[in-house]
Order: structure tokens, then C-alpha cells, then sequence
């Protein structure tokens, strides 16, 4: 193995790693964002589980050292992905890489390439990968709100909580591509080559959830719709005023980070004969940006916070569900969340913003 040029970590392997065996691995995508920051330390905790790599930039050392191998490369290289998976026996995929909805929407063909042309790349390596080692691939792939679509504000607040099969209709090239996404992971599963004489029946078995808003104390999120609310937490954590760019009205659901890993995690892990959906909802809570104003300034009385709605944003969250109906991941796998909005401020964000920024 060379070094990479930053001397960081191995660049791409030229050889399988353990001789003529490949080793068995996870492979999680867009490790470096935000989701691949904590899903990576609880999947190397898992015993027996070696964690492959892949972003589009090197990744952090703390996360790097969780990791058996990293890849630094895109999701639309073919042909990187065939090498990676020719050096490891992957079981399970979780294809976090995507480009997300504000980034998107100033380059939707770019978007479609990464979140539809990757995951269409992943899904037919994936399928390959069954076929060579005889096992079906667990696919888990996170899915948003942004697949939904509401025409107007009226019907928003009509509608409360929405299920799974209600408003897909996105506005925003990033909801159409995660709609396209869902979809294509029930086509693998289910239909897959179906014509085909040698096909392999289901090699697929796709799991995704539909996420809300996820707020982190120890990330920001960059590129999405619904960073003003953690941009506004970390904002006031650090004394710096922030421009909020929705409506003091403009309510979505979010979740928390913790929250948000035990989801996936508990996805994966469900039996796959209690699933009755590939696609879930998962809520968590629905506060306005109000809402996160008054949370934020009764443990940050000095923060500075100006509302300055940008349009075509605003358009976006109007779009998204008030609330999302999750009664069946909480029927057939459990799902239950640990925080709710004053539990999240307490127990979860206070405590380590606060230590973050001191
Ligand atoms: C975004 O704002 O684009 C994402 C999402 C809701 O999926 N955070």
C-alpha cells in the first residue's frame, strides 16, 4: 500500500488485504459528513464489524482510525468502487453520500449525477457483490422529507403528520433524486434483471428512512434546507449573531443526531421478515424557528437573532411536511425516539455545545 500524498492514509490499495481472501467489511459512504462522524464510531463498536471508508475528501484522523481501510474518491467512479469491492467481501452498504438540498438546487444535474447515478453505481456493484459471495447485500440508504412535496402552506398545516405514501411530489432536485433513490433500491430488491436467465433472485435488501432535520452538537451541516435550526444552536453557543433565513412560522420535523444513528442502526438490524415497508418515516420533534429562537435564548439570553426569510429557501422547508407519521417503524422495528425538544436542548445539546465552544 502507497501512502496518500498527504501521507494521511493508504490511498487505493492495489492488492486485496489479506492475501487471495477478501476480508469481509461495511461499507459506509459519504464517511466524512455528518452522519458518517457518529454512525462510523457506533458500526466499529459493533463487534466483529471492520468499516470501510469512502468520501470525497480524506477523512478526519479521529474517524480515519475507526475505519479497517478509507477510500478518498466519488461515488460516480465506477471504476474505484469496482476495485474497493474487489479487495473486500461487503455484507451491508450505507450509502450516506449525497449532495443536499440548498447545495443542489445550484447545481440539479451535478445533484442527479452523485445522488441518483452513485447510488444506481453502488446498487449494481451491490448486486454484483451477492452474486460472487452467495448472500444478499443489506442496503441502507437515508432517505429525507425532502421527498415530499406540499403545493402550499394551507394544505401543510391541513395535512399534520404525513404518511409514507402521501405528497411525493418533490420541489427540489435533491428530493426527486432521494425519491429515485427509494425506488431504485425496490427495483434491485424486488425486480432486479428480471427478464434475465441467470438472475439472481432479490440480491438486494434495501432498507431506507425517510430522516427529517438532524441537529449535532459536535457538526454542523452544510448544503441542506433545514440548517438553520443547528446553525442557529451553535451560533448563540459561540456569541455569534445569526440571520435565521425561514419564517418565525416555519415549522419541520427534526430529530437529533443519537437519535438519528440508533434509527439506522436499529433498521439494519431488524429481522427482515418484520419489515412491511422498504421506506419509513421517523419523527422526532416539529418545533417553528420560533420555537428554536425561545429555546435558545432562555440558555443563551445574550444571543443575537434576526429573522431574514430568503425566498427560494423559504419555498423549500414550505414544501416539507409539518410532521411526519411514523407508527410503522415504531410497529415493525421499535422505533422510538430518546429526546424530544426540551430533552435535546437538556440532555443532549446544552451539555456538549456549551463544552465545545467554553
Ligand atoms: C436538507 O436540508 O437538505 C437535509 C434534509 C432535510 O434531508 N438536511
Amino acid at each position: 500500500m502507497s501512502p496518500s500524498k498527504s501521507g494521511m492514509y493508504p490511498a487505493v490499495p492495489d492488492r486485496p488485504l489479506s492475501g487471495l481472501r477478501r476480508s469481509r467489511a461495511v461499507l459506509v459512504t459519504g464517511a466524512g459528513g455528518e452522519m458518517g462522524h457518529s454512525l462510523i464510531g457506533a458500526l466499529a463498536a459493533r463487534p466483529g464489524t471492520s468499516v470501510v471508508a469512502m468520501d470525497i475528501r480524506e477523512l478526519d484522523h479521529e474517524v480515519r482510525a475507526k475505519c479497517e481501510n478509507a477510500f478518498v474518491g466519488d461515488v460516480c467512479d465506477a471504476q474505484l468502487l469496482e476495485r474497493l469491492l474487489a479487495m473486500y467481501e461487503v455484507d451491508e452498504v450505507f450509502h450516506l453520500a449525497a449532495l443536499l438540498s440548498t447545495r443542489g438546487e445550484f447545481a440539479p444535474e451535478t445533484a442527479h449525477q452523485v445522488n441518483v447515478v452513485g447510488t444506481l453505481n453502488l446498487l449494481k456493484l451491490s448486486a454484483e457483490q451477492a452474486r460472487s459471495h452467495g448472500r444478499r447485500v443489506k442496503f441502507i440508504f437515508p432517505s429525507s422529507i425532502a421527498a415530499y412535496g406540499i403545493p402550499d402552506l394551507d394544505t401543510k398545516r391541513k395535512a399534520g403528520a404525513v404518511r409514507e405514501d402521501q405528497f411525493l411530489e418533490p420541489h427540489t432536485m435533491y428530493g426527486v433524486n432521494k425519491l429515485a433513490g427509494e425506488h431504485l433500491g425496490r427495483y434491485y430488491e424486488s425486480h432486479y434483471r428480471k427478464l434475465a436467465k441467470d438472475r439472481m433472485a432479490s440480491p438486494i435488501d434495501f432498507r431506507s428512512i425517510r430522516f427529517p432535520g438532524i441537529i449535532s452538537a459536535d457538526t454542523l451541516p452544510s448544503g441542506g434546507t433545514s440548517d438553520y435550526g443547528p446553525e442557529m444552536i451553535h451560533a448563540a453557543a459561540q456569541g455569534n449573531a445569526y440571520a435565521c433565513f425561514v419564517r418565525r412560522d416555519t415549522r419541520i420535523p427534526f430529530m437529533t443526531m443519537p437519535d438519528a444513528v440508533e434509527a439506522i442502526l436499529k433498521l439494519a438490524a431488524a429481522p427482515k421478515e418484520r419489515l412491511t415497508r422498504c421506506v419509513y418515516n421517523v419523527a422526532g420533534f416539529s418545533p417553528s424557528a420560533g420555537d428554536f429562537e425561545r429555546l435558545v435564548l432562555a440558555r443563551f439570553p445574550k444571543a443575537q437573532i434576526s429573522f431574514e426569510p430568503d425566498l427560494g429557501r423559504q419555498s423549500i422547508v414550505d414544501s416539507w411536511p409539518e410532521d411526519v407519521n411514523d407508527s410503522a417503524a415504531r410497529g415493525d422495528w421499535g422505533w422510538s425516539p430518546k429526546h424530544d425538544l426540551d430533552r435535546a436542548f437538556d440532555e443532549y445539546l446544552m451539555p456538549r455545545i456549551t463544552a465545545r465552544y467554553r
